[in-house]
């Protein structure tokens, strides 16, 4: 049973974890996202996030965080707190040391956990620990919010294959392209931000040959600050040109193909055995050993299908214009569920979620 504790006015603490949490986005993957906040007598005293990837967890940025700005009571006040944190605190030696030790060091009496940690060394584990040495622990607060938080973590953890997010646009009467595959606006310019800003967001972005031949795309962040996501292009035959701006060797590239597994420069051509009966699966496969924990796939309509027939995605952005066309290419078609539609921008644009419960 799933327990929604928004009511609670201690909810808005787990909130700000979230804030906190969503900081690290574009820069901790492939660990998850976590913030923790210290109350002392319903006063924040303490805040943290985990910033970066190797580096200290969310639990032990609060905690200093208190030291710095109490040097001469930390002690007392920690003795006194309770840690919010939305992930179950660690309990194995990673690349730092675990974080239920940290706050058994300092006796902090109440700990409040979003989402339990899958991560096999840490699972129960880092609760059990806490409780043990005879702290009190609530755990699953605000869990469904702390769940959607870290389901690209999630997913890659108990599925053992990356998060897929399908995004796409097409008119209002449901058209993706001119017949003639040429290349035609549908979503306005805020689209286009919004699009950057979600590559900083995944480790990678793939499309398929059609695409990346026709359009001939950078597949980089222009319109925004942050990471740009590792490049991967499905081009069976190697039928892409040398000249093409995917080739460019500006950034990792990965090319899945049938024929080489071959290394050059930024660019790894990876060969897929079974091309044509399990080319999802094999590229879920292969990026889960890369450690590729999200992938946004931006087409086309073949490659959507694709992952869509194939049961591999998780959630699905469509941009949606107010144009009709009447003619032209059909955009891939969803198993309709779990709608919410939000209008974004001056154009009136509207981006349709449809994320899988
Ligand atoms: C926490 N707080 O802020 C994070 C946790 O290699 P390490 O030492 O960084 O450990 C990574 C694992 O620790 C990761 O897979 C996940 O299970 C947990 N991440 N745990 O208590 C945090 N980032
Ligand atoms: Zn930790």
């Amino acid at each position: 049973m799933t327990r929604n504790n928004l009511e609670e006015p201690e909810a808005k603490y787990m909130t700000r974890c979230f804030e906190l949490a969503e900081l690290g986005m574009g820069s901790v993957s492939p660990n998850p996202l976590v913030g923790s906040v210290v109350v002392h007598n319903g006063k924040v005293v303490g805040e943290g996030y985990h910033r970066q990837y190797g580096k200290a967890h969310a639990e032990v940025n609060a905690i200093n965080d208190v030291i710095q700005r109490y040097p001469n009571n930390f002690a007392e006040i920690l003795r006194q707190s309770t840690i919010y944190v939305n992930l179950e605190p660690c309990s194995h030696f990673g690349k730092t040391p675990p974080c239920s030790d940290l706050i058994i060091k300092h006796e902090i009496p109440h700990v409040v956990i979003g989402s339990p940690d899958p991560f096999d060394p840490v699972n129960g584990k880092g609760v059990l620990k806490l409780r043990n040495a005879g702290i009190k622990v609530t755990e699953n607060f605000c869990v469904e919010q702390s769940n959607f938080i870290n389901r690209r973590f999630f997913t890659r953890i108990t599925k053992q294959r990356p998060y897929f997010i399908l995004k796409w646009a097409q008119t209002a009467d449901g058209y993706f392209a001119p017949a003639d595959r040429s290349q035609k606006w549908i979503s306005g310019p805020e689209a286009k931000v919004l699009t950057h800003k979600w590559r900083t967001e995944e480790d990678a972005i793939l499309v398929g040959k059609t695409t990346a031949v026709s359009d001939n795309p950078q597949l980089n962040v222009r319109e925004w600050h942050g990471r740009p996501p590792l490049r991967i292009v499905i081009d069976k035959n190697l039928e892409l040109s040398l000249s093409s701006n995917l080739l460019d060797q500006s950034q990792p590239t990965i090319i899945f193909n049938a024929l080489k597994t071959e290394y050059n420069g930024q660019v790894k051509y990876l060969e897929i055995e079974n091309f044509d009966h399990y080319l999802p699966q094999m590229i879920a496969y292969q990026l889960y050993i890369l450690d590729i924990q999200s992938v946004i796939i931006e087409g086309g309509a073949a490659t959507l299908d694709l992952f869509i027939k194939a049961d591999l995605w998780d959630e699905a952005r469509i941009f949606i214009s107010d144009q009709h066309w009447g003619q032209g290419l059909k955009g891939p078609t969803l198993p309709a569920e779990n709608e919410k539609v939000l209008a974004v921008g001056k154009d009136s644009l509207h981006i349709l979620f449809n994320v899988k419960p």
